[in-house]
């Protein structure tokens, strides 16, 4: 066999265990999965995606395999030990990885969890791993570093400010994120609110968006999966007046609707969110971004000109960006997407990444 790889890849994509995809639990992970995976076949790789049973493959080829969940890592503390339930669903999955994996030229790995990394050098075929989320444990921290030393070059992150939260930031390949922009209308004339889109969980800050809106009377439209059932309950309670609505969690044509109307999204991360989906598809709908300077969203919004970087946790900055929103085109958020942010552009980089990948395996 030339070390050339062929032109085309047989690739598994092996999601999250965290989840159905589609559930939104999966959060950005499930976009990410889906837009690769339908980038890749229009490509015309091949694409068959491991997840767990009642998960939306958008029509693509798709294996259920059953078992445990995860627990959230980001509901874990730095020196949380890795847990491994009864009949993991993340054990079952990387064993069906292991007997099938000769049908691949590569697999791709979705899960923030130790297993599929510790079994990568068992593995005869190469995994490429995108890294979900910033730096969360010990535990996950040093088995991530022995794969990118190792297996140099395998490791994917969706920016440099997530890359940053790892010791071994700059080796790290920095793949953004990308999406379909013709599933998303631009709007030209908003209605009078504003939006927030995400989990609903402490690590989003939600509480400072529905602040926001208490302070300025905008009414705030919240769109995403009800995660944090307990937490979601204390908004409520500590701001009984706030103009908020919740619209539940919605599929992308749904959503894109919405978060077209709005004025802004406002995107108040408490964590360093590793990417942000959600600013990208604001973008692709007009929509400027209001966003704590802290992670990824910080690397996707132009301060002034798609929207506006505020102060973290700075309430009043929420407050103050919203009353310069009139400075906003709302046509040069669309264009940014269009220039940055399409499944074209990141298929481009996420193909480039399996080229390498394959070329440095023998
Ligand atoms: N937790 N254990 C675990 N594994 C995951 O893959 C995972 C998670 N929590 C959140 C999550 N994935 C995704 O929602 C984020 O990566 C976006």
């Amino acid at each position: 066999m030339t070390n050339e790889p062929s032109n085309s890849f047989r690739l598994l994509l092996v999601s999250s265990p965290i989840g159905p995809l589609g559930s939104g639990l999966g959060g950005g992970v499930e976009l990410t999965l889906r837009n690769i995976a339908m980038e890749m076949r229009r490509r015309g790789h091949t694409v068959k995606i491991v997840a767990t049973p009642g998960s939306n493959s958008w029509g693509m080829p798709l294996v259920e395999i059953d078992g445990t969940p995860q627990i959230s890592a980001q509901t874990q503390g730095r020196d949380a030990p890795t847990i491994m339930p009864a009949s993991s669903a993340l054990a079952n999955v990387w064993e069906y990885a292991r007997q099938v994996q000769g049908d691949y030229d590569l697999i791709l790995n979705f899960a923030y969890d130790w297993l599929p990394f510790y079994l990568t050098p068992f593995f005869h075929r190469p995994i490429a791993h995108l890294v979900s989320m910033g730096s969360l444990t010990e535990a996950m921290d040093q088995v991530i570093e022995k794969v990118v030393t190792e297996f140099p070059g395998t490791i994917g992150v969706h920016s440099q400010a997530q890359a940053a939260t790892f010791a071994f930031a700059d080796r790290c390949q920095c793949l953004g994120n990308g999406i379909q922009l013709s599933m998303y209308e631009f709007s030209a004339q908003p209605s009078p609110w504003i939006g927030w889109v995400g989990r609903i969980a402490p690590e989003k800050g939600l509480e400072d968006a529905v602040a926001a809106s208490e302070l300025t009377g905008i009414p705030l439209k919240i769109m995403g999966f009800l995660q944090a059932e307990g937490y979601w309950q204390r908004i409520l309670r500590d701001y009984p007046t706030a103009p908020i609505e919740y619209e539940g969690f919605l599929e992308t044509t749904e959503l894109q609707k919405r978060l077209g109307k709005c004025q802004a999204l406002l995107m108040t991360p408490r964590w360093v969110e590793a990417f942000g989906n959600v600013a990208i598809e604001a973008l692709a709908c007009g929509v400027p971004v209001i966003a704590y300077r802290r992670g990824g969203p910080a690397e996707i919004v132009e301060d002034g000109k798609t929207g506006f970087l505020v102060e973290p946790d700075s309430v009043e900055g929420l407050v103050e960006a919203i009353r310069k929103l009139p400075q906003i085109d709302r046509y040069a958020c669309r264009q940014r997407a269009e220039a940055e942010y399409s499944t074209t552009a990141m298929g481009d980089r996420v193909e480039q990444w399996f080229r390498d990948i394959l070329k440095w395996r023998k």
